[in-house]
C-alpha cells in the first residue's frame, strides 16, 4: 500500500512514523510513505502557497498551482492515483471508509492544507475525494492525514499480527468492544469481574457481548440502528433493559 503525501511541513510525519505498529509495516515493506513539500512545486522565488482571496475578506488562500504541479510531477498517471483532500467540508471518515481505502490498489495522495482555506479549483478538479477526519476545525490537513493513514495501514495484511486479526474485524461488528481488566485481581479495592476469573469460557463470552451491548446503548446508541443483532444480542438487550428499569 502506497502513500504519498504533500505539506507544507513535512517534518510533521516522520516522528510519528518512526514508531510502533507503523515503523515495523515500513521495514517490513508493507507500507510505503512518501513526503513531499508542497514549496518544492513553487514558481517564485518566494515559494509562496498562499495569496488574498478574490472578492475579499480576511484569511488566506492556498493558491491552486503548487498542488497541481505537486500532484501531476510525483503521479503522471491519473490512473494510479487517488488523491484525497483532507478538509472540514469532506466526507466523515470512519471505519468502513478505512476498509474501503485499505483495498485501494492506486496510491494515496493527501494534499495537506493550511491557512483559512484552498482555492476551489483543487478540490472540483484535482482531488478524488475530500474527506473530514471530524466536525472541529484543525490549524492543517497533516493530522487528519495521519489519522487515516494510520487507521488504513493497521487494515492492510500483514501489518497487525495474527493474534491481532479478530480485533480488526471488532468495529466491523458495529458495536463497541467490551471492557478490559488485566493483573492485579484487585487494584485501590476495585475488583475484576468475577465472570473473568471463572475459568468458564461459555458465560466470559457471554459477559462480554452484554457489556459491549450495554455501553453501547450507553454512550453510542446511534450504532445500534446501523447493526444488525442476532438472536442472542436481542435476548441480552431485553435483559439490559429491564436490569436498568
Ligand atoms: N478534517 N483542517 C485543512 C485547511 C483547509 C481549509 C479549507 C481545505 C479547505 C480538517 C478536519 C481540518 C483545517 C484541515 C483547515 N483545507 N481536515 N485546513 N477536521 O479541520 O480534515
Amino acid at each position: 500500500m502506497k502513500f504519498s503525501i504533500i505539506t507544507i511541513f513535512p517534518a510533521i510525519f516522520d516522528p510519528y512514523l518512526n514508531e510502533g505498529v507503523l515503523k515495523r509495516a515500513l521495514q517490513k515493506r508493507l507500507i510505503e510513505v512518501e513526503v513531499h513539500n508542497l514549496r518544492d512545486y513553487t514558481q517564485d522565488k518566494h515559494r509562496s502557497v498562499d495569496d488574498y482571496p478574490y472578492g475579499g475578506g480576511s484569511g488566506m488562500v492556498m493558491k491552486p498551482g503548487p498542488f497541481f504541479s505537486a500532484v501531476e510531477t510525483l503521479h503522471p498517471d491519473a490512473a494510479g492515483r487517488r488523491v484525497i483532500m483532507l478538509s472540514p467540508a469532506g466526507k466523515k471518515f470512519d471505519q468502513e471508509m478505512a476498509v474501503e481505502l485499505s483495498k485501494e490498489e492506486r496510491s494515496l495522495v493527501f494534499l495537506c492544507g493550511r491557512y483559512e482555506a484552498i482555492d476551489e479549483r483543487v478540490s472540483t478538479s484535482l482531488a478524488d475525494d475530500e474527506v473530514s477526519i471530524g466536525d472541529y476545525v484543525l490549524t492543517g490537513g497533516e493530522m487528519p492525514a495521519l489519522v487515516i493513514i494510520d487507521a488504513v495501514a493497521r487494515l492492510v495484511s500483514g501489518v497487525l499480527g495474527d493474534e491481532h486479526s479478530a480485533e480488526i474485524e471488532s468495529f466491523s461488528w458495529g458495536i463497541l468492544d467490551y471492557p478490559h481488566y488485566t493483573r492485579p485481581p484487585v487494584y485501590k479495592g476495585l475488583a475484576v469481574p468475577e465472570t473473568l476469573l471463572s475459568g468458564n469460557h461459555k458465560d466470559i463470552v457471554q459477559w462480554r457481548r452484554k457489556q459491549a451491548l450495554r455501553r453501547t446503548v450507553k454512550q453510542r446508541p446511534e450504532l445500534l440502528e446501523k447493526t444488525t443483532l442476532s438472536e442472542e444480542d436481542q435476548r441480552l438487550m431485553r435483559e439490559i433493559k429491564e436490569e436498568s428499569a
